[in-house]
C-alpha cells in the first residue's frame, strides 16, 4: 500500500480530518479504476506510473490496492488516486463496490493472451452493472514489449475499440511505452469535465 493510509476511504477520511492530505494540496481529485483479468498487468501499470518501477515477479493483488500521484494539468494540481482491483474471481464481491466512485475506467488485457482480450466485453458489462455508464473509459492492450508472444493484433484492439466506441492504446509496463500518456489523458478528460461543471 502507498500513501500512509491503508484504503482509499482512509485517505478520504484523512483529507476530511485535515490530516496528512490537506485539501489545499490539490485542486481536483481524480479516481481511476483498473479492471481486467488476473495477470494482465494492472498492478504493473500502476507501479510504472506512480513509482516509475517494474517487477518481473507476479504478486497477484488481494482485493484492492491503491496509489496516488499528483500532477499539474492546465495549471491545476490534480491528485490522481489509482484503484487497482484484483482480477481473480474470488475478489469480485469486494472489487465491485469500488466501481461507483470512479472518475475513469481503465480496461486492461494482455496482448499475449487472447482470452483476456475476449473478456474485455465481460468487464464492460460489469461496469454497466456496477458503475457509472457515462464515465470516461480506455481499453488498454498491455505487454506490447512481448512481440514474439503476441496473440492479439493491434488491429484487433483497434477494431473492437471502434465497435464499442471506447479509446484504445497499447502499453508496456515493462519498458514504459504509453503509460504516462494513458494516465495523463484520462486525467485531462476528467479535469475538462470537472471544470465544465463549475
Ligand atoms: N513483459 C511484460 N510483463 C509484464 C508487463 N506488465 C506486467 N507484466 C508481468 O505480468 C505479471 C502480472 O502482472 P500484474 O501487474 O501483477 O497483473 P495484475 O493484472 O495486477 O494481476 P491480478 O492482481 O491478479 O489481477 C507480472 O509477472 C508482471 O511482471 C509488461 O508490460 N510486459
Ligand atoms: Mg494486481
Amino acid at each position: 500500500m502507498g500513501c500512509g493510509a491503508s484504503t482509499p476511504e482512509d485517505a478520504q477520511n484523512e483529507i476530511a480530518a485535515g490530516g496528512q492530505q490537506k485539501p489545499t494540496d490539490y485542486n481536483y481529485m481524480c479516481k481511476l479504476l483498473l479492471l481486467g483479468d488476473s495477470g494482465v498487468g494492472k498492478s504493473a501499470l500502476m507501479m510504472r506510473f506512480a513509482d516509475g518501477s517494474f517487477k518481473g515477479s507476479f504478486m497477484s493483488t488481494v482485493g484492492i490496492d491503491f496509489k496516488m500521484k499528483t500532477v499539474t494539468i492546465d495549471g491545476k494540481r490534480v491528485k490522481i488516486q489509482i484503484w487497482d482491483t484484483a482480477g481473480q474471481e474470488r475478489f469480485r464481491t469486494i472489487t465491485k463496490t469500488y466501481y461507483r466512485g470512479a472518475n475513469g475506467y481503465i480496461l486492461v488485457y494482455d496482448v499475449t493472451n487472447q482470452e483476456s482480450f475476449d473478456r474485455v466485453k465481460y468487464w464492460l458489462n460489469e461496469i454497466k452493472k456496477n458503475g457509472n455508464e457515462n464515465v470516461y473509459k480506455t481499453i488498454v492492450g498491455n505487454k506490447a514489449d512481448l512481440s514474439d508472444q503476441r496473440a492479439v493484433k493491434f488491429e484487433d484492439g483497434e477494431n473492437f475499440s471502434k465497435e464499442v466506441n471506447i479509446p484504445f492504446i497499447e502499453t508496456s509496463a515493462k519498458d514504459g511505452l504509453n503509460v504516462e500518456g494513458l494516465f495523463t489523458t484520462m486525467t485531462q478528460k476528467f479535469v475538462k469535465f470537472a471544470a465544465s461543471q463549475n
